[in-house]
């Protein structure tokens, strides 16, 4: 497809068409000589170049046909928000883009130099209006969960309707009694726009939804490291799958990866791995790398190694753990195991937050990794700092890496 077969569309979202044929101009240059010249892709991967290639298409289409039929549309930066009562309510649930470079600079008329570039990039989109994910949604739900952000939800607020969920930094049973708040306060402004109560089938169906999503990532995730000889898939392929989860529809998606795991069983049984043996394999850890930031994990490929897995949010974090709903009777009870799965979440906002460190050792001796990659985007003091303990505990001899 070409961008300019939705500019009617695009129009209507009111986006500035000439900068956005700009912006895809440039991914359409890079995608192919990133993805496509790979040799020796699964065959199952030729989906989600589809996908990627309807990124701003066919994808927006169908969300906005979700708009039509008055269900919501919600972006997000952030995998505290739950999109299972989005996804109950018949809406969508997507992340915005905030891996390019391309938008930074319209952000930094606004906003300072020296904050976190995912923030700047997904502002600048929005002052661009070059995302027709941001110009579809309702609104936007952003989150207390680091400094920039939490301030830049002001500013963006008088750009596009934002709101703020407060997300708690310790996991005392008082900070579980705020968040239980906060996400009775979202199910009831997700009500407001389909104009009634989410029943409890229809919430169940959305947590169910999402648990089968995140099961199948949870198969590619262990099937990228199952064994120490054969390596199925590329890391990039494998990072693209994780960011393709924030955009894609959640049953088509679950779907289709595991028709990719399927593939990726057999060419496991058949020692058809992507990298010779012995090439090193490297675990990520630290924050995500948003669509379409893809540099590290290209680096690393051109020079000789492999990612094997992203400990991120885009990547271990979104889909390591389910919503047990065994024996839910009512709403409260669902919201109830809602509020146990998203406190199970390990990022650095939490003090103290020994569960990440302890689940990486774990995870380095499980995958039989040959080294870690501390990823960490400029001025995330979270990461950033929590990487001491992390080169502490793992005992590593090198510093982290900072982008
Ligand atoms: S749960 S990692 S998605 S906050 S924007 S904190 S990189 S300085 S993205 Fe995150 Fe939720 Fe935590 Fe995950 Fe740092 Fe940048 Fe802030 Fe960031």
């Amino acid at each position: 497809m070409a961008a300019a077969d939705y500019v009617e569309i695009y129009k209507e979202l009111s986006m500035d068409i000439e900068k956005h044929e700009e912006l895809m101009s440039a991914l359409f240059q890079i995608y192919p000589e990133i993805f496509l010249k790979q040799k020796n892709r699964p065959k199952g991967m030729e989906y989600f170049d589809w996908l990627m290639s309807e990124i701003h298409g066919k994808r927006i289409v169908e969300l906005l046909e979700i708009k039509k039929q008055g269900k919501p549309l919600v972006g997000t930066f952030c995998i505290f928000v739950p999109e299972e009562i989005v996804i109950g309510a018949g809406g969508a649930c997507y992340g915005l883009c905030g891996g390019a470079q391309f938008s930074i600079p319209d952000a930094e008329r606004d906003l300072p130099r020296n904050i976190c570039p995912l923030i700047k990039s997904a502002y600048g989109f929005k002052v661009q209006r070059t995302c027709p994910y941001t110009q579809s949604s309702d609104f936007i739900y952003g989150e207390t969960t680091c400094e920039a952000k939490k301030k830049t939800w002001e500013l963006l607020n008088k750009l596009h309707p934002t709101h703020v969920m407060h997300i708690p930094q310790m996991k005392r049973e008082r900070e579980k009694n705020l968040w239980r708040q906060e996400i009775y306060d979202f199910k009831k402004h997700i009500e407001e726009i389909i104009g009634r109560e989410l029943t409890f089938e229809e919430l169940k169906e959305g947590i169910e939804k999402i648990n089968k999503k995140r099961e199948a990532m949870q198969r590619l995730d262990y099937l990228r490291s199952a064994n120490p000889e054969v390596v199925p898939i590329s890391s990039k392929d494998g990072l693209l799958v994780n960011q393709i989860s924030f955009y894609d529809d959640p049953d088509r998606f679950t779907r289709k990866v595991h028709e990719l795991c399927d593939e990726l069983e057999e060419r496991i049984e058949k020692g058809i791995s992507v990298v010779p043996p012995g090439t090193p394999r490297i675990m990520v850890i630290g924050t995500p790398m948003a669509l379409p930031n893809w540099k590290l994990h290209h680096v690393v490929e051109t020079t000789g190694g492999v990612i094997i897995n992203e400990e991120a949010c885009i990547g271990h974090r979104y889909y390591k753990d389910n919503i047990d709903i065994e024996g839910a009777k009512t709403v409260d009870d669902l919201i109830e195991r809602m509020l146990e799965r998203y406190m199970k979440i390990d990022c650095a906002c939490f003090t103290p937050n020994e569960e990440r460190i302890e689940k990486i050792i774990r995870m380095y001796k499980e995958k039989k990794a040959d080294g870690i990659i501390y990823y960490s985007l400029s001025f995330c003091h979270t990461y950033n700092v929590e990487s001491k303990k992390v080169i502490d505990r793992t005992g590593s001899r090198q510093r982290a890496f900072r982008s």
